[in-house]
């Protein structure tokens, strides 16, 4: 039913700009498509992106910030992911239980069993089937994120993981990369350092690839 596909990376990967990129050639293609984000994608997501993305006049301990993303993601799975994909739609998701695995768990080293089961909890049953992980050197990354932070409007940078150190980058990477070995079956690992066109073919490649294995190719 529908197909659910991911976007994971380091910050400034590319995964924004290429799921723009892919909701377009769905379209063309006359294929549905939900386009959607993690945390975001559903009023209560929005409101927990704003407290976990901005740097507020208040602290947020790794706990209750890996509980706040649990709850954005069960209410995004619940309100717009399921129904989505019971609609038959192909699902395009900007970050989703992976990110809390590799941010939180591996990278902030919160207990792991703890993770999976709050991931777990929160996905209600429903694992992507298809991960493409942009992978690319963190000082890359990071440059090109900043680009973008600095068109932003004060007070809405999003910009409280950019502050972490480069040691706290480097582990996100490398936690992205051992899940990617771990489910050689759902991960594609991307090469993020080509050009947007370069990125946007390869893209496309594994979204056709994928929907002609489900017979989802009109
Ligand atoms: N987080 C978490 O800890 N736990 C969780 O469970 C979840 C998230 C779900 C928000 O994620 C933060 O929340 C994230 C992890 C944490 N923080 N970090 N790090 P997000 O996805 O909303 O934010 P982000 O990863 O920081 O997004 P980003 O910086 O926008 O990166 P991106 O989406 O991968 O890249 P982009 O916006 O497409 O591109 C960034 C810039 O580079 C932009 O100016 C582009 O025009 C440019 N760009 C894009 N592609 C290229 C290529 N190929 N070449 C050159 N320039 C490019």
């Amino acid at each position: 039913m529908g197909l659910f596909v991911t976007f994971e990376g380091i910050e400034g990967s590319g995964k924004t700009t290429q799921i723009e990129l892919a909701g377009e050639y769905l379209g063309q293609r006359g294929i549905p498509c939900l386009r959607t984000e993690e945390p975001g994608g559903t009023s209560l997501g929005r409101r927990l992106r704003e407290l976990l993305l901005n740097r507020g006049p208040f602290a947020i301990c790794p706990e209750a910030e890996l509980l706040l993303f649990a709850a954005a993601r069960a209410q995004h799975v619940r309100e717009a992911i399921l129904p989505a994909l019971a609609a038959g739609k192909v699902v395009l998701c900007d970050r989703f239980a992976d990110a809390t695995a590799v941010y939180q768990g591996y990278a902030r080293g919160l207990d792991m069993e703890t993770v999976n089961f709050l991931n777990a909890f929160s996905i209600q049953g429903r694992h992507p089937d298809l991960t493409l992980l942009f992978d690319l050197p963190v000082e890359t990354g990071l440059t090109r994120a900043r680009t973008r932070i600095e068109l932003m409007t004060p007070g809405q940078k999003e910009d409280r993981f950019e502050a972490e150190e480069l040691s706290f980058h480097r582990k996100v990477r490398e936690g992205y990369l051992l899940a990617a070995h771990r489910e050689v079956e759902r991960f594609r690992v991307i090469d993020a350092a080509g050009t947007i066109a370069e990125l946007r073919e390869t893209v496309c490649f594994h979204l056709d690839r994928m929907l002609m294995e489900r017979g989802l190719n009109t």
